[in-house]
C-alpha cells in the first residue's frame, strides 16, 4: 500500500514537471532547430531555397502557406488571406498543384530541409457568396455545400452549437462561442463530427504520406481540444523515405493567449506546442528601448510565458506584422533595425523553437492607424501568377520578397543556434541598463547594444582562446573573417567595442567560426 501511494506521489510529481506532447517534437535533421516561413512562396522557389540556401545555412524546416484549394477574391485582387479560406482538400493554389508539391517536399527532404504545412481546419470559405476554387471546385458559402471535399450543411455547426444569435464570434470570453460560432463569419466545421475528423485526417496524412513532417494548426484556438486530439490520433507516423520508423508529426498549434481571454494556450500544450504571441510583443518593447535589456536576464517561463518545450517563438507572423491577428506593436523588417537585434537575441536564447519570418515587401498606407494596404498579396505578373524570387549576388532577394531569413545577421544567427544548442546561459553581463552579454556554455557568446552609449568592455566569454569571427559584421570562409575579428585570452576575456549608432549593434562569435578549425553551421 505504502509502495503504491509513494509511486502514485512520483507519477503526479512528474506528471506536473514534464513538458512537451505526443506531437511536440521537432522532426529537424539532426543538428538543425529553425523554421523560416516562406509566406506565400512558389513552390518552385521552395525547392531551389532548400537545396542553394535553407540546406547548406542550417535551416531545419519551411512553414510553407496553406497548400490546399482555396477561394479566388479579385476584389480587392486576390489578397493573401483567401488562402485562409478553402474550397477543398485537392493540393492547388497559386503556389502550384500537387506535382510540385511532392516534387518540392521530396527536393527539401533530399537537402534535409523539412517541409510544415500550415492546415486551415476550423473553417471553410466564408459565409457570403459561392464560386470555383483555385482547384476548380465548386462551393457555395449560404447552403454549405463544398462538394470538393464533400462537406455539406450536416458537417456545419449550427444554431444548435453557436449561441451568438448571428452565428459569429463577438464575445472572446466565452469558450463556446469562440469554438463553435464563425470567425470573421468563416462557416465553422463541426469537429465533432467523426465524418469530419476523418476527412481532415485524410487531408493531413495525405501530407504526411508525400513526405511532409508537421504542421501549423491555424486558429486552433476556435476548435475544442479534445476535437483536436481526436484528429492528431488519426494521423500516420511519418514517411519511412525519409523519417525513422514510428516518427510523429510536429504540431503547432496557432493559439492567440495574451493572458487576458477565457480561453489559456495549456489547455492544448499536453499533446502538441502553441504559438507564443506575447513573446515578440515584449522583446519589441525591449528592443525599441522602451524596458531596459538587462531585464532579460531571466528571460523565459518567469516573464509568465509558458514552458520552453510547449511552445514556438518568433519576433512577427504573417498577421501580427500587418495588424491582423492580436497585431500591432510587434517588430517587423520595416523598422530593421531593432528587428535584426531582436531576431539575433531570439536565435541566441535557449527559449522556445524558434521560427524566422520571411515577408514580402508592400506599399503601406496608414490611414487613422490602419494600414489600408494590408490585404497586399504577394508580388505577381500579370496574368496574377506569383513572382519568383530573383536573387542578387549578396544572396539577397528581389522582385519585392524580403527574405528576412537570408539577411546574414539572421542566418548566421540560425547557425550559431545550431552550434551552441544543448548548453545554458553563462557569462551574464549588462551595463545595469540596454547593453547586455551571455554566453552559452563554452561555445558562444554575444553581445547587444540597445542603450545610447557605446559598450567599450572587457568581457568573460566562456569560450577557449583564438580569433573568432564576428558573425553579424561578417562570416567565417575559407579560413577567414570577412567582418571583425574578436581576439579571446588565455583567460576567456575579449574586448568588445560596440558604438551605439551602428546599425548593428551586436557581436557574435561562435566555435564554429573560429579561426582555424572547421566551419560550422549544424552540430
Ligand atoms: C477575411 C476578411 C474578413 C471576412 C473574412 C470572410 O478580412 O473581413 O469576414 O475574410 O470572408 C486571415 C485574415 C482575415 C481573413 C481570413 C480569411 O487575417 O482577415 O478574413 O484570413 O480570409 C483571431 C483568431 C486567429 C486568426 C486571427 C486573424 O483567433 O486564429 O484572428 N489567425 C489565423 C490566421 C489568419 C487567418 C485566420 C486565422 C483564419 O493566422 O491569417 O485570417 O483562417 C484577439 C484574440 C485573437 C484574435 C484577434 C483578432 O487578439 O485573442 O484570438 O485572432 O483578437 O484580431
Ligand atoms: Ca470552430
Amino acid at each position: 500500500m505504502r509502495t503504491f501511494f509513494l509511486t502514485f506521489v512520483c507519477v503526479l510529481v512528474l506528471h506536473s514537471t514534464v513538458y512537451g506532447g505526443q506531437w511536440s517534437n521537432p522532426t529537424c535533421a539532426p543538428g538543425r532547430h529553425t523554421i523560416v516561413h516562406l509566406f506565400e512562396w512558389k513552390r518552385s522557389d521552395i525547392a531551389d531555397e532548400c537545396e542553394t540556401f535553407l540546406g547548406p545555412y542550417g535551416y531545419c524546416e519551411v512553414q510553407i502557406s496553406p497548400p490546399n484549394e482555396n477561394r479566388i477574391v479579385t476584389s480587392p485582387n486576390r489578397p493573401w488571406w483567401v488562402r485562409y479560406q478553402p474550397v477543398s482538400y485537392k493540393i492547388s493554389t497559386r503556389s502550384g498543384d500537387e506535382n510540385s508539391f511532392r516534387n518540392m517536399v521530396e527536393r527539401c527532404n533530399k537537402v534535409n530541409v523539412r517541409i510544415y504545412v500550415d492546415a486551415v481546419v476550423n473553417h471553410m470559405t466564408g459565409s457570403g457568396g459561392s464560386g470555383t476554387g483555385t482547384g476548380g471546385s465548386h462551393w457555395d458559402g449560404g447552403s454549405l455545400s463544398y462538394p470538393g471535399v464533400p462537406f455539406s450543411s450536416w458537417d456545419f455547426n449550427s444554431f444548435s452549437e453557436c449561441h451568438s444569435g448571428d452565428g459569429n464570434i463577438h464575445n472572446y470570453n466565452d469558450p463556446n462561442e469562440v469554438r463553435n460560432c464563425r470567425l470573421v463569419s468563416l462557416v465553422d466545421l463541426r469537429m465533432s463530427k467523426d465524418y469530419v475528423r476523418d476527412k481532415v485526417a485524410g487531408y493531413l496524412n495525405h501530407m504526411i504520406d508525400i513526405g511532409v513532417a508537421g504542421f501549423r494548426v491555424d486558429a486552433a484556438k476556435h476548435m475544442w481540444p479534445g476535437d483536436l486530439r481526436a484528429v492528431f490520433g488519426r494521423l500516420h507516423t511519418l514517411n519511412t523515405k525519409y523519417f525513422p520508423s514510428g516518427t510523429q508529426p510536429f504540431i503547432f498549434q496557432e493559439v492567440i493567449d495574451m493572458g487576458h481571454e477565457a480561453i489559456s494556450a495549456s489547455e492544448y500544450t499536453s499533446f502538441a506546442r502553441v504559438t507564443n504571441f506575447i513573446y515578440g510583443i515584449k522583446l519589441a518593447d525591449v528592443f525599441r528601448g522602451n524596458n531596459p535589456a538587462k531585464y532579460l536576464r531571466n528571460w523565459g517561463e518567469a516573464w509568465g510565458m509558458p514552458n520552453t518545450n510547449d511552445v514556438v517563438v518568433f519576433i512577427d507572423n504573417h498577421d501580427n506584422q500587418r495588424g491582423h491577428g492580436g497585431g500591432g506593436g510587434v517588430l517587423t523588417h520595416f523598422e530593421h533595425r531593432a528587428y535584426k537585434m531582436a531576431t539575433e537575441f531570439m536565435l541566441a536564447h535557449p527559449y522556445g523553437f524558434t521560427r524566422v519570418m520571411s515577408s514580402y515587401d508592400w506599399p503601406r498606407n496608414f490611414q487613422n492607424g490602419e494600414d489600408k494596404n494590408n490585404w497586399y498579396g504577394p508580388p505577381h505578373n500579370s496574368d496574377m501568377s506569383i513572382k519568383g524570387r530573383s536573387l542578387r549576388s549578396d544572396k539577397s532577394c528581389d522582385n519585392g520578397w524580403t527574405c528576412e531569413h537570408k539577411w546574414r545577421q539572421i542566418y548566421n544567427m540560425v547557425a550559431f543556434r545550431n552550434v551552441v544548442m544543448g548548453t545554458t546561459i553563462n557569462n551574464w553581463w549588462d551595463n545595469g541598463n540596454k547593453a547586455i552579454a551571455f554566453s552559452r556554455g563554452n561555445k558562444g557568446f554575444i553581445v547587444i547594444n540597445v542603450d545610447n552609449s557605446d559598450v567599450n568592455a572587457n568581457l568573460q566569454t566562456g569560450l577557449s582562446q583564438g580569433t573568432y569571427c564576428d558573425v553579424i559584421s561578417g562570416e567565417y570562409v575559407n579560413g577567414k573573417c570577412t567582418g571583425t575579428e574578436i581576439h579571446v585570452g588565455g583567460d576567456g576575456h575579449a574586448h568588445f567595442h560596440i558604438s551605439h549608432t551602428s546599425e548593428d549593434p551586436v557581436v557574435a562569435i561562435h566555435i564554429g567560426a573560429k579561426k582555424g578549425s572547421a566551419r560550422k553551421v549544424t552540430t
